[in-house]
């Protein structure tokens, strides 16, 4: 899959009030791409909810439903019952940020799972609060600067990825703002599946990450070249590395050192070694579940939940 094989048609339109650079609007601009005008986007309050625009006018070229944080999965659960008893085919796509996935919206969003609604949950995953000024959430990483962790976060981050994995639900798919081929080509592919599918994308914020707007893509591939995120689908019960992460585990590519990731960005400019070296533990341990997996493909039942 290349970048040039993309379709043209843009559906989160130019003019947009996103931040230069930001990750979540090129990541968005990428998902309506790969789904298409059938689609209803449910989006809970967020970034996204701003730069869509003020009503009546809309940056987003689909239909969007606004909804509070703690319900979108259950507004996109009526929202496909609906629209099926109506006999219209269309997808209906949760698009929220990882405080209204990790935090306020989680237990909607499980229990959507356990009763595998028959819709797609993107998770945009700036690892903060950045809509309303770059709070911690509990996909914020150790040791990142928040308004709210001012001296650095004292915990590691909870993986919902991996949480949505427990639910046995049909696709989980991780994704990153610096692959948007590999995101195309994952959203592409959950359109296709009926059941509930996650997939968690990860997307660079300059103000709130503090770095340079041009450096997106930069950022957000050595988030996956350092092992910081990893790249993987999960079918069926199967557990895959892909792209990066593939060829890491493959012995293809060399993992770099996290100290990379972490100097480019302000967040993380007051880190002691000790901390580094506390992130590298992590790393190498969270790499080690995943990656010790025959190059990159085994069974996950069995193997991972361990
Ligand atoms: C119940 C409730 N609490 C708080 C808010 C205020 N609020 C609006 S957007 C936002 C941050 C959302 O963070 P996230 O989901 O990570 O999306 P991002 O802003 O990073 O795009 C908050 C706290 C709200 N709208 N509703
Ligand atoms: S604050 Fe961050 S997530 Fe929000 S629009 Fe700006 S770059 Fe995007």
């Amino acid at each position: 899959m290349k970048l040039s094989e993309i379709p043209a048609e843009e559906y989160l339109l130019e003019g947009n009030s996103a931040c230069h650079g930001c990750g979540s609007s090129m990541a968005l601009r990428t998902v309506l791409k790969a789904l298409g005008k059938r689609t209803v986007l449910v989006v809970p309050a967020s970034c996204t909810s701003v730069y869509q625009g003020m009503y009546p006018g809309s940056a987003i070229a689909v239909p969007v439903v606004n909804s509070a944080f703690a319900c979108s999965s259950a507004v996109a659960s009526g929202l496909k019952a609906s629209l099926e008893h109506q006999g219209i085919d269309a997808n209906v796509v949760v698009w929220a940020g990882d405080g209204g996935t990790y935090d306020i919206g989680l237990q909607a969003l499980s229990g959507a799972a356990e009763r595998n609604e028959d819709i797609l949950y993107i998770c945009y995953n700036n690892e903060m609060y950045s809509n309303t000024g770059i709070q911690r959430s509990s996909a914020t990483p150790f040791g990142a600067w928040t308004t709210t962790t001012v001296s650095g976060k004292k915990e590691h981050r909870k993986d919902v990825a991996e949480l949505m994995m427990a639910h046995g639900i049909p696709y989980v798919a991780t994704a990153s703002a610096g692959y948007l081929d590999d995101l195309y080509r994952k959203v592409r592919k959950a359109k296709r599946i009926e059941g509930f599918r996650y997939i968690e994308i990860l997307t660079p914020c300059p103000p709130g990450w503090r770095y340079s707007m041009e450096r997106t893509v930069e950022v957000a591939k050595l988030a996956v070249e350092t092992g910081m995120w990893i790249l993987y689908e999960y079918e069926h019960g199967v557990l895959r590395l892909t792209g990066v992460s593939r060829a890491i585990a493959a012995g293809k590519k060399k993992m770099k050192d996290v100290q990379e990731y972490l100097l480019l960005q302000g967040r993380f400019s007051h880190l002691s070694s000790a901390e580094i070296q506390e992130i590298r533990k992590y790393i190498a341990e969270r790499w080690k579940k995943f990656a010790d997996v025959r190059g990159g493909e085994h069974a996950v039942a069995a193997e991972f939940f361990v």
